[in-house]
């Protein structure tokens, strides 16, 4: 099974700033993490992450035809992008959405998620332990490895 993770903008920065927010782990340190646990339950993982949203249309295109899963943090595109859902619509790959805070605590904005129509679950405010339980969740529902 081969899992895609697509992480959104500024997710690049994390542990640099915000830590009281978003942890003090890096985000190279995050890959590391994920791709421990991936070894750990026999499949293999990609990673994408991009400051633009056409540039995370076009990996989500990309991924047609050669990906089983995607875990994917849209970051602030979460709240906005249409072009996004519609990506996750067009390749039909079974989509987890990840956010590493608890969106529905903090200001209203961050409820709204456009994204989530086209994903098989969420995993929302356990940290960066979320993007494990995405991975979980793809292999829970693709049953193959
Ligand atoms: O909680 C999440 O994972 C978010 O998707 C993170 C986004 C935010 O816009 C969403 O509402 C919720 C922002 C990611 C920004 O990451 C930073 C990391 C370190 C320092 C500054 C920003």
């Amino acid at each position: 099974m081969k899992i895609l993770v697509i992480n959104g903008p500024n997710l690049n920065m994390l542990g640099i700033r915000e830590p009281g927010i978003y942890g003090s782990e890096t985000y190279a340190t995050l890959l590391d993490k994920i791709s421990a646990h991936a070894k750990k339950r026999g499949v293999s993982v990609d990673f994408f992450q991009s400051n633009h949203e056409g540039a995370l249309v076009d990996r989500i295109q990309e991924a047609f035809g050669s990906t089983d899963g995607i875990v994917i943090n849209p970051g602030a595109y979460t709240h906005t992008s249409i072009a996004l859902l519609d990506a996750l619509k067009a390749v039909a790959i079974p989509a987890v959405e990840v956010h590493i805070s608890d969106v529905s605590k903090r200001e209203a904005f961050r409820s709204v998620s456009y994204i989530r129509d086209a994903c098989i679950g969420s995993v929302i405010g356990h940290g960066t332990d979320g993007y494990l339980e995405a991975v979980d969740m793809l292999i829970e529902r693709g049953g193959e490895k």
